[in-house]
């Protein structure tokens, strides 16, 4: 048995009940074999068993009153897995799937995107089972005050710094905020995607759905290609999918079909992205409205259909595994031939296979949505150096994050002799960095 094939064994003998976990972890280790192989001296420090282990998980009871003064109890996490480069960088995601398997694997996903940004962050993840949905705002703003109260002695501006993810928006943020600056009277960097009138950033709320589309536009391009005339479809309508549909209209794409979690909308013609705005971020609605407002337009009722579409290039933008082995080959016989994952891995190891044995151009998300924590680490360094970048400086400074990510990820799979791997690359690319730092530190 190898190094790695031990570890993996090991991690999962001593993780029970947490797939989620194992999954990422199985992708990450079998892929960076190469590297490890390079360097007997990681073995001999430990360091994938520390790599794969968080340096702190912190769970709490979050008890708050509803509208009808009940009191609700939730589970509250906060997993602080990796500090060798950077302090705890990473969301925080409301959604009543969470447990600590899915904290985990967005925690270690976290790692190596971090690193991939090329910023000074490290990896963290954190949530809660609430779900926003249906809630009042002053029931989500009990919830978030609540959460507050027990994470705001864990994280600091230099320490961990958590963002949004699913149910975890602007409003959140704002409550969240607003707690910690009450209990630490500390007007500071300690959260991103802040709102602009308090230290946030601009783009910050655009930036997983724009990065998303400049990485495919680079990996477009470098194929002579570009969005162009190109049939897209989006799973998802919320933040990183809104932005996405965004970007990708705006260079010529057509969008033909997006999601929430009851169902689909396939609209021939071309979604209209602000009646989708208008359902989702203002009305907080259903996506089956857009169907009655939109003439052409169809909606079914489940969402697994939407990968029936045929499409050219394929934006999971939704959650885990949204995308299983069917669904891939699905999108291979219908002719895809790029799919860049907005969400975090909603790809199934075995539809990974699939788009890897039919040449299919596969950007794996701690790539592809890297842009929405790089534009949060450029948060952090204005609020920092108490500055305010403008839209352009930071939409132009994310670009260039977005294509040096495609050449860096593209340039260790040719390194390593898997050109057009980029799953093998993004791994890579990332984790040099991240075992560098912690070779350094010793035995911490
Ligand atoms: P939002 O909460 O804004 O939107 C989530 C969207 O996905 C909604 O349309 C939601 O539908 C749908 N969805 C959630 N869970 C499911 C499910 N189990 N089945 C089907 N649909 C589902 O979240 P974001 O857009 O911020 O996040 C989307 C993905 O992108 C996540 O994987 C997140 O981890 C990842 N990501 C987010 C970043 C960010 O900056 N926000 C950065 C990098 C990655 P419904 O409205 O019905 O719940
Ligand atoms: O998965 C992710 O990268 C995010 N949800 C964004 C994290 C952040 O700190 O901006």
């Amino acid at each position: 048995m190898t190094y790695i094939e031990r570890v993996l064994e090991n991690l999962k003998k001593r993780n029970p009940n947490e797939p989620e976990f194992h999954q990422a972890a199985t992708e990450i280790l079998t892929t960076i074999a190469p590297v490890v192989d390079k360097h007997p001296e990681y073995e001999a420090a430990g360091l994938l068993e520390r790599f794969t282990e968080p340096e702190r998980v912190i769970m709490f009871r979050v008890p708050w009153v509803d509208d009808s003064g009940k009191v609700n109890v939730n589970k509250g996490y906060r997993v602080q897995f990796n500090s060798a480069i950077g302090p705890y960088k990473g969301g925080l995601r409301f959604h009543p799937s969470v447990n600590l398997s899915i904290i985990k694997f967005l925690g270690l996903e976290q790692i190596l995107k971090n690193s991939l940004t090329g910023l000074p962050i490290g990896g963290g993840k954190g949530g809660s089972d609430f779900d926003p949905k249906g809630k009042s705002d002053r029931e989500v703003m009990a919830f978030c005050q609540s959460f507050m109260t027990e994470l705001y002695r864990h994280i600091g501006a230099d320490t961990d710094v958590p963002a949004g993810d699913i149910g975890v928006g602007g409003r959140e943020i704002g409550y969240l905020f607003g707690q910690y600056k009450r209990i630490r009277d500390e007007h500071v960097g300690v959260l991103t995607g802040r709102g602009l009138s308090y230290g946030g950033s601009l783009v910050r709320t655009e930036a997983t759905g724009f990065g998303l589309i400049y990485i495919t536009e680079e990996a477009l391009k470098m194929r002579g290609d570009s969005f162009k005339g190109k049939t897209v479809v989006i799973s998802g309508s919320g933040n990183v999918a809104i932005y996405a549909c965004s970007k990708a209209q705006s260079l010529g794409a057509k969008v033909v079909a997006m999601y929430d979690s009851n169902g689909y909308v396939y609209d021939p013609d071309g979604i209209k992205l602000d009646i989708i705005k208008d359902i989702k971020e203002v009305k907080r609605g259903r996506i089956k409205e857009y169907a009655e407002r939109v003439k052409g337009a169809k909606y079914f009722d489940n969402c697994k259909g939407i990968w029936q579409i045929p499409c050219d290039i394929a934006l999971p933008c939704a959650t885990q595994n949204e995308i299983d082995e069917n669904d891939a080959a699905a999108l291979v016989k219908n002719g895809v031939k790029y799919v860049a994952e907005g969400a975090n891995m909603p790809s199934t190891l075995e539809a990974i296979e699939v788009f890897r044995k039919n040449g299919v151009v596969f950007l794996p998300a701690k790539a592809a949505n890297a842009g929405g924590v790089a534009t949060s680490a450029l948060e952090m360094a204005q609020s920092s150096g108490r500055m305010f970048w403008t839209f352009e400086e930071v939409d132009k400074k994310l670009k260039n994050i977005m294509i040096d990510i495609y050449h860096n990820i593209d340039d260790a799979a040719k390194e390593y002799g898997h050109e057009g791997d980029y799953v093998l690359g993004a791994n890579i690319a990332g984790f040099v960095k991240v075992a560098t730092a912690m070779m350094a530190h010793g035995v911490v």
